[in-house]
């Protein structure tokens, strides 16, 4: 693509309120939490018109009932016996119950050309969806369809496809379990394997590493292990934002006197002090507790360098610290030892220093924590996933925790902290586009259907597909794929293009907008609302980060009458596509516990699932890496021996990572505030060294245009991003999500887990010849 045809974008004022206020940006010097959350959680129950608020959210994470929270996939606490909340979960339980509500006067009011000028804020904004509505094309409105047409227009689309594999059926991570192994039956059913997801942007790396090297694709520690370990290790994970109540944990750990390395590029708010939400004499007194004893701040993309120094150091030390290694474990239980110690031994020194971007000392340092722990945890997100080598990274997590036999016992092991709260729940009840032939072969026993057994299509495929007419079908189980996904025009042209878009949601997003030629938007309950069959009222299960599988009951009237749960929209879709299924759709979504009763027969770890759902805590997953069981080829533990790769810009670019603000979740944009990194009323930002600024006569607030270079070459640029100096390495950049998503090229994912490296495009930065203020930007204030 040359100059004259590169996609421009301008992101003013973003996809936020735009408030009339100016940005500031102030140095945040406070615990995590504490009361700057305590006072926006007041905020948010007072103001939000917000129903029941307080009451709900008492109800929320208990064991014996309550809604599990919507928010992050953090395991709730294992004592079950305070009030285990934070700030975001609140602020995303009242999000869903607002009392605004979007109806048909709404639709009959704005044209869908006018709704795509509106702020993604404001879409959101207008409330809860309330009945399906169908896009008509011959006045450019939405209008309400009934139930059932709805479903028949479905059907007939499908039923008239020449190929089951040209639909494709998305799921955001926050589908319960009983709705995802009925959204994977249709699918397989109908003859397709298409099931692309939110994981595909994720947690796809760490699965198929921690698949590689331990036979299952999960981390084996839960909260116990949490509890009684000796050193954490917290990789490229903004826990205070997005995972909030593992404060908790690390403040915990603190007390014990547990080590707790942070490596990020940036210093983020769990990388200091916290004090911890639920314990009021601490609130009263303003009595922080640290959350951290050691910050490394790797360059973009060091973080595998970082891992291979630890690992050398501590293979150095062995020759004459025998207790540096536990040999009889290495011996015991793992495969490929031998030419690891042989690669650590000739990556030399000075290499790793470069690409981890960290002096010897640093590095020597971590392993010394590391050495000295008898039991150690890491954990990690997508600061270590979304990148071109994350399955090479994890493997070096696994590598480094076999080395001292951190593996299937008490306070040690790997540790992914998830995203969305069910989004490990998803994969386990069968939401796979690379399904296993042994998960198939009992699902078709079982359900009595015959599963396609080509892999279907992932997320970017998908977007491919769309583009070239291969895809003419696409189902959303919630999410906000146009906006989600990378290469943000492409990806909307895809949907465009589509004969058929289908979106479960409760609020109005840009995906249903930006919509195919035929358009439908089907409101579902949230899942703090009383799901009322014919069964009685219904619960749903799902499964935290931690493989805890447990019920969540909603509490709530439902935001309208004309709302249908997520398994009836699934049930009445397939029956639409399906008129002669033997599945008794109709049948299990009178009574959830029929498609569990199904499920235990299916699913492996889910016997007797009825009645061990209904335990105090619900129950684990087994996983059998934690009993030192691996389904390798090997039967053990596999080393693995991947070369580093080189992460170093190249003279005069930058590695620019994309990430969320402390007031987003996803998509869904709370505020133009991210109060940790302290910035107010602004998103269209990005974070750079002072040198880099200097560098290139950038100063604070300037605005700058951001280029981003495509594996393939093209070029894609960002106008009018505000600069803010920051403790970030040299080299490095870093800016909001979703705004971002412009510069990342659909052909840029990762050749190992295909999912797009998100977390370091390859970019120039130049100061942005002067242009026209906006309004409420400091440049419009004179700067
Ligand atoms: N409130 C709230 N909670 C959420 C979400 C939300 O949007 N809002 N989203 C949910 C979802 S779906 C997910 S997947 C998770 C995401 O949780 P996170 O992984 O915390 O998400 P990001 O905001 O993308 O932040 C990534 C972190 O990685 C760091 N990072 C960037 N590049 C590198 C690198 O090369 N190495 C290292 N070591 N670190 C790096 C960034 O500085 C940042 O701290 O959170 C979940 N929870
Ligand atoms: N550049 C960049 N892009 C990224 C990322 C990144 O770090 N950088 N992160 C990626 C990651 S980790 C993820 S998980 C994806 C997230 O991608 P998605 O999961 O697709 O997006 P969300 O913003 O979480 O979806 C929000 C919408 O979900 C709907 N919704 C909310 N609750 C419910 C419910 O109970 N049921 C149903 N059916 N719908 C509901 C609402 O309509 C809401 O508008 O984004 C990815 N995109
Ligand atoms: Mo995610």
């Amino acid at each position: 693509m040359n100059a004259s045809e590169e996609p421009q974008d301008r992101v003013e004022p973003g996809v936020g309120p735009a408030p009339g206020e100016p940005a500031r940006f102030r140095p945040y010097r406070h615990p995590a939490a504490g009361w700057g959350a305590a006072r926006s959680v007041a905020g948010l129950l007072l103001g939000r018109a917000v129903v029941d608020g307080s009451r709900a959210v008492m109800r929320m994470n208990h064991e014996n009932g309550g809604f599990d929270c919507p928010g992050c996939a953090w395991p709730d606490d294992t004592k079950g016996l305070h009030l285990d909340i934070c700030e975001n979960g609140i602020k995303h339980v009242t999000w869903e119950m607002t009392r605004k509500r979007v109806g048909r006067e709404f639709f009959a009011a704005h044209t869908v050309t006018e709704l795509e000028q509106w702020s993604d804020f404001a879409l959101e904004n207008q409330g809860r969806l309330t009945e399906p509505m169908v896009y008509d094309p011959a006045s450019d409105h939405y209008v309400p369809i009934r139930w059932q047409d709805a479903f028949e227009l479905i059907g007939r689309t499908l039923r008239e496809l020449d190929d089951p594999n040209q639909a494709a059926y998305y799921t955001s991570g926050r589908l319960g379990n009983e709705a995802t192994f009925l959204y994977q039956l249709m699918a397989r059913e109908l003859g397709t394997n298409n099931l692309p997801d939110c994981s595909n942007m994720c947690h796809e790396a760490s699965g198929r590493a921690l698949t590689a090297s331990l036979g299952t694709g999960k981390g084996t520690a839960d909260l116990k292990d949490w509890e009684s370990t000796d050193a954490l290790f917290i990789m490229g994970v903004n826990a205070a934002s997005n995972a909030p109540r593992m404060l908790t944990a690390l403040a915990d750990a603190y007390r014990r006197g547990a080590r707790i390395v942070h490596v990020n590029p940036l210093v983020e708010a769990a990388a200091t002090r916290t004090i911890v939400p639920h314990e009021f004499v601490d609130m009263a007194l303003f009595k922080s507790t640290r959350t951290s004893t050691l910050n490394l701040q790797p360059r973009i993309g060091g973080d595998m360098a970082l891992l291979r120094g630890m690992a050398k150091a501590i293979l150095e030390q062995a020759s004459g610290d025998p207790e540096a290694l536990d040999r009889v474990f290495i011996d015991r239980h793992t495969a490929g030892f031998e030419e690891y110690r042989a690669l650590c031994a000739s990556t030399p020194w000075e290499e790793i220093e470069r690409q981890s971007g960290l002096g010897r000392a640093d590095i020597l340092e971590a392993a010394r924590v590391y050495r000295e722990a008898d039991r150690s945890i890491f954990s990690w997100c997508l600061g270590i996933t979304q990148h071109e080598h994350g399955v090479d990274t994890v493997r070096e997590i696994v590598n480094v925790l076999l080395l001292r036999g951190n593996l299937g016992r008490e306070g040690a092991g790997p540790s992914p902290v998830r995203g969305h709260s069910n989004v490990q729940g998803n994969r386990t009840c069968g939401i796979d586009h690379r399904p296993a032939d042994t998960f198939l072969d009992r699902l078709a026993e079982v359900c009595r259907i015959r599963p396609p057994r080509e892999p279907g299509l992932d997320t970017v495929t998908t977007i491919e597909a769309m583009h070239d007419g291969r895809v003419k079908v696409f189902v959303g189980m919630g999410g906000n794929f146009a906006l989600a996904a990378p290469d943000t025009r492409y990806t909307q042209a895809g949907l465009r293009a589509c004969e058929l878009t289908v979106h479960v949601s409760t609020k109005l997003n840009r995906s249903h907008v930006v919509h195919g030629r035929r358009a439908l938007i089907l409101p579902c309950l949230g899942r703090t609302e009383k799901d009322h069959r014919r069964g009685g009222i219904q619960s749903t299960s799902v499964e935290d980060s931690m493989s805890m599988v447990h019920l969540s009951v909603g509490m709530k009237k439902p935001a309208s009458p004309h709302l249908l749960s997520e398994p009836a929209i699934i049930a009445g879709m397939a029956r639409a596509a399906l008129p002669h299924s033997e599945t008794p759709w109709e049948w299990y979504v009178e009574d959830y516990d029929r498609i569990r009763d199904t499920m235990a027969r299916a699913l492996d770890g889910f016997e007797d699932f009825n009645r061990r759902v209904r335990l105090p805590l619900g129950f684990r997953i087994k996983q059998p890496a934690r009993e030192l069981i691996f389904l390798t080829p090997s039967g053990r533990a596999e080393f693995s021996a991947a070369p580093l790769p080189d992460v170093v810009p190249a003279p005069g670019t930058l590695a620019l990572g994309t990430m969320r603000s402390h007031d987003q979740w996803n998509t869904t944009i709370y505020s133009d505030n991210d109060r940790y990194r302290g910035i107010e009323n602004l998103r269209t930002l990005v974070f750079m060294n002072r040198d880099d600024m200097r560098e290139r006569g950038v100063r604070e607030f300037d605005p700058v245009d951001i280029t981003s270079t495509a594996k393939d070459g093209s070029t894609r640029v960002l106008h009018g991003c505000l600069a803010v100096p920051y403790d970030i390495p040299r080299g490095c950049a870093a800016g909001y999500m979703p705004e971002m998503n412009v510069l990342c090229a659909i052909g840029d994912y990762s050749t190992q887990s295909d999912q797009p490296i998100m977390k370091h495009l390859k970019v120039a930065i130049t100061r942005a010849p002067e242009v026209p203020a906006a309004p409420g930007h400091p440049h419009a204030a004179g700067r």
